[in-house]
């Protein structure tokens, strides 16, 4: 059976569809090895970005009613066998890959593969189609593959504690004339001008934008990409980038424990303001510590938050990237990019 699917997505219609689908990772130990049995779809349309102008994607979807971009989170431990099942609705052919554990899989257009991913090693993985490299990739067809040690082993990677929540953070940019030329089957232009930069599919959106505040398009409070925490609360942050541009990853309020760069755990964790994030597939992980943020006044207590959300307030600190492009949509609508916030609460 071949069909074609195209969707098309204002900003909020497809943060809905993706809700729950990239983000937040939910994950409890377990002493024994499990059997996952999850569907993905093959699917395109267009999202509109936030200067009006709506873009062609690909993506690796919940659904065939959905265009996920980045594609769904997948999550298992060490040991687990994971039946992926993907359908194609497409008319051309798409592979799932993910190098590091030899997957390399072709999906004909509009038919079904299944493929059983088993991992050895705990860590975050890319999946992508590298059909055609890197335009079905830079189109919207990559997404994050979380593995977690196995059995009841509660450390992560080399032995570290496990920290109290974890998110994924998917880095992404767009150019629109790229994503045109490979929707008609062209060739891509000879420059490369992205023109939008998306974390987990999302833009920020400045206090009183269209969209500011809004869960659904505005990466700033996007329950997936916005962390919250109470101090202590060490959060990992697995990044992936699947765009073209280098990235420089940047928080406020605390240092980062610099855990990992490409699947390489770092001999020393350093605390940095800024680490970077390679292109083409690089990888970083971290841990924001949720220590009592060094230049508050006064000094940051439980107290003092509970104080300031008592008078209404927010105390947030935000993550932006430090190569200044990325920070605007459209070739100049500023805060529109690629950035998010922290926000510690009060126990
Ligand atoms: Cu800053």
């Amino acid at each position: 059976m071949k069909r074609r699917t195209f969707l098309k997505f204002g900003s909020a219609s497809a943060a809905a569809a993706l809700t729950g689908t990239a983000g937040l990772i939910m994950w409890q130990p377990r002493a024994h090895a499990a059997t996952i049995n999850k569907e993905i779809w093959i699917t395109e349309g267009t999202i509109t970005q936030p200067d009006g102008v709506d873009v062609y994607f690909r993506g690796f979807s919940g659904s065939d009613a959905n265009l996920d971009v980045p594609g769904q989170v997948l999550v298992m431990a060490v040991g687990d066998t994971y039946n992926l099942t993907i359908h194609n609705t497409l008319n051309s052919t798409h592979n799932f890959v993910v190098d590091a554990l030899g997957i390399n899989t072709s999906v004909p257009a509009g038919g079904t593969r299944s493929v059983t991913i088993t991992a050895s090693d705990p860590g975050t993985y890319i999946y992508y189609d590298n059909r055609d490299l890197p335009n079905n990739r830079l189109v919207g067809l990559h997404g994050a593959l979380v593995v977690f040690p196995n059995g009841a082993d509660t450390s992560i990677e080399a032995g570290r504690d496990m920290p109290v929540r974890e998110f994924v953070w998917v880095f992404h940019d767009i150019d629109p004339a790229w994503n045109d030329a490979i929707r008609r089957g062209n060739n891509t232009p000879n420059s490369y001008v992205p023109r939008y930069f998306t974390l987990n599919g999302l833009n920020g959106r400045p206090p009183g934008a269209p969209g500011a505040h809004d869960p659904a398009v505005d990466s700033m409070v996007d329950p997936r990409t916005a962390i919250h925490g109470h101090l202590g609360d060490r959060t990992m942050v697995r990044c992936i980038n699947t765009g073209r541009a280098q990235h420089a990853v940047h928080c406020h309020g605390n240092h980062m424990e610099w855990l990992s760069s490409n699947g390489q755990q770092r001999d020393d964790v350093w605390k940095k303001d800024i680490i970077p994030l390679d292109a083409n597939g690089g990888m970083m992980e971290f841990i924001f510590p949720f220590e009592p943020a060094p230049d508050a006044w006064p000094p940051m207590t439980n107290a003092t938050l509970a104080q300031a959300e008592a008078d209404g307030l927010h105390t947030a600190y935000p993550m932006h990237l430090h190569d200044e492009m990325t920070q605007t949509a459209g070739g100049g609508l500023y805060m529109f990019g690629a950035l998010t916030d922290i926000y510690f609460e009060a126990k």
